[in-house]
């Protein structure tokens, strides 16, 4: 399987996060990718790529273009003003308060997201956008009739909506590569969130659309974060109700129980007719997980690898979340070894 990757995440890289009311060191660190990488090298995966750059315009399919060039534009105007530290949103439009878009750059930091968890620096830009190209280019290579392919991105894009970042994520990877299989001729993409956390981004993305087949399985809301998105009665809207699938599981889950959601979500993408698979590979679900709490085990990403094969579908691998540093590139690849081990049986057995 071929990996898509660049040095550019290494630019975002910002110091500080809210959890459990602290200000404390991001989890969402440049070594999280570095660990993956050297894991890929290590197992001797496969090639390891560049990004080419396709531009703004298939980000643009997906996210609100103003969203888009304010993101790009943030720390310009940020730093302007003489601040030197990370962006930080400081307000939110609740209930009931118009959702009108200020002209200041801390109302629009506000506006454009919906938490403190997607901090901006100098750098960030260029590593978000370096992020998209390499999940396009992974998409490219899949297109071209791969039947695999990882992007390992960072930051990650899972909790990205239309028009908002937060969660660490700014853009969202695995939208962009969907919409961009579309525009190329597919009929019909079905995403597999398998991060701990509901991939409440994507499923705004393509909450009204019969198009994508959006499937999550993650922490129950009731207790979890994103904390407003990801119960099992979100089943889409218009054209798009029956589309979205979520599977929200007690803290604590394993692989038993873990699996059988991921077996329900699998006979609906089968059911579907998708072209083609993007899994948002988020291996927070770990057990030694900082700021998670489900209970899999490395031998269990391996069985995660096996199942989805057994689709056969070809198959884009995104980089989503994990936070357990040492054990991330190790989970990680798990998955994508055993799919590929996986796609070779099976094809010498036909
Ligand atoms: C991509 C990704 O995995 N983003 C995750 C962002 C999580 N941010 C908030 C973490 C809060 C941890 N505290 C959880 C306590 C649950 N009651
Ligand atoms: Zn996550």
């Amino acid at each position: 399987m071929q990996t898509f990757y660049s040095d550019d995440h290494r630019l975002h890289h910002a110091n500080a996060e809210l959890n459990n009311g602290q200000l404390m060191p991001c989890f969402e660190k440049p070594s999280r990718a570095d660990m993956v990488l050297e894991q890929v090298k290590r197992t001797g995966l496969g090639p390891i790529s560049e990004p080419q750059d396709f531009g703004l315009a298939p980000i643009k399919r997906v996210h609100d273009p103003k969203f888009v060039d304010f993101i790009q534009q943030a720390w310009e105007r940020w730093s302007a003003l003489g601040r030197e530290h990370d962006m930080l949103p400081l307000a939110w439009p609740p209930r009931r308060m118009p959702a009108r878009c200020p002209e200041d750059i801390d109302g629009q930091l506000g506006y454009y997201s919906f938490d403190a968890g997607a901090p901006l620096t100098a750098g960030s830009w260029q590593a978000i956008y370096s992020s998209a190209q390499i999940a396009l280019s992974a998409q490219a290579h899949l297109c071209a009739g791969a039947k695999s392919a990882f992007a390992l991105c960072r930051p990650p894009g899972h909790h990205a909506g239309i028009d908002y970042m937060g969660g660490y994520c700014y853009l969202n990877n695995a939208a962009i590569a969907a919409q961009a299989m579309l525009d190329q001729g597919a009929n019909k993409v079905a995403i597999l969130d398998v991060d701990f956390h509901h991939g409440n981004g994507t499923q705004d993305i393509f909450y009204q659309r019969p198009d994508v087949l959006f499937t999550s399985i993650h922490g129950d809301p009731l207790n979890e974060y994103p904390c407003f998105a990801g119960y099992a009665d979100e089943r889409g809207e218009g054209t798009g109700l029956g589309y979205n699938h979520n599977y929200p599981l007690p803290a604590g889950s394993d692989w038993s129980i873990w699996s059988q959601a991921l077996r329900d979500a699998l006979r609906q993408i089968a059911g579907f007719g998708a072209d083609y698979l993007i899994v948002s590979l988020g291996v927070d679900t770990y057990l030694a997980d900082p700021i998670s709490s489900f209970k899999l085990d490395s031998p269990d990403y391996l069985k995660m690898g096996e199942l989805i094969a057994g689709l056969g579908l070809p198959t884009l691998f995104v980089m989503e979340g994990g936070y357990a540093v040492e054990e991330i590139g190790i989970n990680a690849v798990n998955v994508l070894t055993a799919f590929d081990a996986t796609v070779t049986t099976q094809g010498e057995a036909q």
